[in-house]
């Protein structure tokens, strides 16, 4: 189907009517449709602009637009000085980080919420990604981003399970008629000289790219001055909308190659057929996702339905959405110690290497400064109450292990970073404090309380908790992430903090209880010894099998690591002396494998019929952690098993020399356990080296084309993506693949 031509009479005007409704009360009335309607921030034409316009309305918003003055004004651009327009925040003290910022300076912004369930079905709501002013932190200059209709994050969409919405998502990053250049540059530090013969490890500069600033070496010569990575200052803005976790048709999908150039819209319905929960929308353009979700590109979708909406939680002001995302910072050059200046810009800054035949690569990024919504290091006041926190982890690599601390009292040595690695670090945790009430694909049985009180997300993961303020009433409180060894992580250079909350000290009415029940429509799934499906009472007689490797960098030369679609053997091929991958079942029987695809573009080899259950394994061979994510469908995690690992984390097992388990890799132990929040609907888990998962999923209710791949934006753009088809089974009897008709 080709693109639609938006006209005046199948689509709102930009911004729509949803999106200008800011009053979130349900109770304004709606805004007139007025050409030109538009939240978007102007682009400021002078510097002194800028600063009234940057922060566009973010902060309760029923405190704000009372709506006879609104619907007065239907061009919400507001002019300086307009009187609803609320002024910019005064920023914080805030206190020193050992990174050049301080630390709780800004207030926490939320996304404004588009109700998109309020307009009929076959009315579509616009999308636009689009050029905004941006200001990551109150002490640097404004800067540009590439936005969803102005906002980092984009506008919270929100819409109701079986209510379908269609969006017509809109690349509007352009200027003059050419397509707009990254907002920011892309460097890469050189590496080291080469490692002595047989030291393991890479020659990365690991410590140079973890340090904050620097800049592309065009804009003046300085040591921490780098190169642009290669083809980076060409990159130009093509986009395609990934909604992530939705179970809708591959056409709505976000497939990889349907990038759209500026001003190509692309027309997506999603039936919403699912669970309330929280998905996101973020760019997914081949090859350089990466570079463009860095660029600012992603946001909330949100499905609410009566079930969730019997259990009173937390809503309004008290239900925070919070994006989390590691950015590094351009600097002015040649500053002197302790006076960095930065320019307002973000800065993806890589640490290059060299590979075993010489072949140059990049470690994934990782940044020092950690935002939220946008923000580093945001402060947030609450009222001494429960509190909904949809929690996302939306970084390119990072892995965060997130928990809530009481810093109330804390003594912080100016300049120095708050470290996990501090002996001292844990004794402020409130392991009580995070209630995980729902994951990437819908509400857990039960809330549940992790035990150390700390909540793992890797990127593109989900978590819904909630947090009973009142029990910290005058209290200061910090959400830090206590893994401190991020790929590139010296100690001293990764900040702990993540955001902070200022909690009230006077008591308030709360008549929210935690429910004993949340979702009484989950059921564990089960895949029995025998290999048998039972979901609740059912037993599910036919079910596929999926078999993927991940395996470590250096195979065959290959700068990164790689994901090997597997094919498994018959009985008495021969599966030659390279590339053989063999696995021993709990039953003793022994699984012999062959890569069948490994490049995105390899031929399809996974294909369902619409209505099949499938257990996809995820095999990892060694390397880094690996965020899994499976498109179309929410799975349950059936089993996690470990082999031991060897020194440097190496599976012993594995041989890189010829990229196989010389012998049967043994029957796994028993791996991190599954805990309730583990066994949550999900759509993607952070898989360690070693470990063999098994995850169950139904696909059922779309068909189409869709991919899986690893969540590290790096490793998803080179080669750890690879494409899936769901068909109706009557059309899988007519189709002929290789070996005959599908079967
Ligand atoms: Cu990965």
């Amino acid at each position: 189907m080709a693109t639609p031509t938006p006209t005046s009479q199948n689509l709102p005007e930009p911004g729509s009517v949803e999106y200008a409704d800011l009053a979130q009360t349900g109770s304004a009335p709606p805004l007139p449709a007025a050409p030109g309607v538009s939240l978007a921030p102007v682009e400021p034409d002078t510097a002194e602009e800028s600063d009234a316009l940057e922060e566009p309305p973010r902060e309760p918003a029923r405190e704000r637009t009372p709506s006879a003055e609104k619907s007065s004004h239907p061009n919400i651009r507001p002019p300086a000085g307009f009187p609803w327009w609320p002024p910019r925040p005064v920023p914080l003290p805030g206190i020193d980080s050992g990174l050049g910022l301080k630390k709780f300076r800004d207030r926490l912004p939320q996304p404004p919420i588009v109700r998109a369930w309020r307009r009929p079905e076959d009315s579509p709501i616009r999308v636009r990604a689009e050029l905004a002013p941006v200001r990551f932190h109150a002490d640097i200059p404004p800067a540009q981003a590439w936005t969803y209709e102005g906002g980092l994050p984009g506008p919270t969409i929100e819409v109701r399970r079986d209510r379908s919405v269609r969006i017509d998502w809109e690349n509007g990053l352009e200027r003059d008629g050419h397509a707009l250049p990254l907002p920011y540059d892309v460097v890469r530090v050189p590496e080291l000289p080469p490692l002595p013969p047989g030291q393991p490890g890479v020659n990365a500069d690991f410590r140079a790219a973890a340090l904050p600033g620097g800049r592309a070496t065009a804009k003046g010569p300085g040591e921490d001055s780098y190169p642009r990575l290669a083809h980076t200052a060409e990159l130009t803005a093509a986009t395609v909308v990934h909604l992530h976790g939705a179970l809708t048709n591959g056409h709505n999908d976000g497939w990889a190659h349907n990038v759209a150039l500026p001003g190509g819209v692309t027309r997506c319905t999603y039936p919403n057929r699912q669970e309330a929960t929280t998905l996101w929308y973020h760019d997914h353009a081949m090859a350089v996702t990466r570079f463009n979700v860095f660029a600012g590109l992603s946001g909330f979708y949100i499905i609410r339905d009566d079930q969730e909406a019997r259990l009173r939680l937390p809503s309004g002001d008290r239900e925070l959405f919070l994006g989390v995302a590691d950015r590094n910072l351009e600097s002015e050059p040649n500053a002197p110690a302790g006076t960095m200046r930065f320019t307002g810009r973000a800065l993806y800054k890589q640490a290059g290497f060299t590979g075993a035949t010489g072949i140059k690569g990049e470690i994934p990024v990782t940044a020092p400064f950690t935002m939220v919504n946008g923000k580093v290091w945001p402060t947030k006041d609450v009222d001494a109450c429960w509190y909904r926190l949809r929690l996302l982890n939306g970084s390119s690599s990072r892995i965060y292990r997130l928990s809530v601390h009481d810093t109330t009292d804390e003594k912080f040595t100016p300049g120095t970073a708050v470290t996990s690695t501090d002996p001292a670090f844990g004794a402020r945790r409130k392991s009580n404090a995070l209630v995980v009430i729902g994951t990437d694909g819908g509400l857990l049985p039960a809330p549940f309380t992790p035990q150390d009180g700390i909540i793992e997300m890797g990127p593109g993961e989900r978590v819904d908790v909630l947090v009973d303020f009142s029990t910290f009433r005058g209290r200061t409180l910090e959400v830090r992430n206590e893994n401190g060894t991020a790929l590139n992580a010296q100690p001293g250079q990764v900040e702990a903090s993540v955001m902070q909350f200022r909690v009230d000290g006077r008591r308030v009415f709360d008549r929210f209880k935690l429910p004993a029940v949340l979702n009484g429509d989950y059921v564990r799934y089960r895949h029995t010894d025998d290999g048998t499906l039972i979901i609740g009472d059912k037993v599910i007689d036919h079910h596929g099998h999926a078999w993927v490797a991940v395996v470590p960098p250096g195979i065959r030369g290959a700068v990164h690591p790689e994901m090997w679609e597997l094919r498994q053997l018959e009985e008495g091929e021969d599966p030659g002396a390279t590339d053989v991958i063999r696995l021993t079942r709990a039953d003793g029987h022994v699984l012999t494998f062959k890569p069948a695809a490994t490049l995105f573009d390899d031929t399809l080899t996974i294909r369902f019929s619409e209505g099949d259950w499938a257990v996809w394994n995820i095999v990892h061979l060694g390397g880094p952690a690996h965020p899994m994510h499976i498109h179309m469908t929410e799975f349950q995690m059936l089993n996690r098993w470990q082999w031991p690992l060897g020194p440097g984390g190496a599976l012993p097992g594995f041989d890189p020399a010829t990229a196989s388990t010389p012998n049967p890799l043994p029957v796994p132990g028993p791996g991190r356990p599954i805990t309730p929040q583990t066994a949550g609907m999900k759509d993607t888990w952070v898989v360690q080296p070693g470990e063999w998962v098994q995850v169950l999923g139904d696909f059922t209710g779309a068909t189409g084309s869709f991919m899986y791949h690893c969540h590290i934006l790096d490793h998803e753009d080179h080669t750890m993506m690879r494409p899936f088809t769901v068909l109706p089974k009557s059309i899988m009897a007519f189709h002929d693949v290789h070996g005959g008709v599908h079967h």
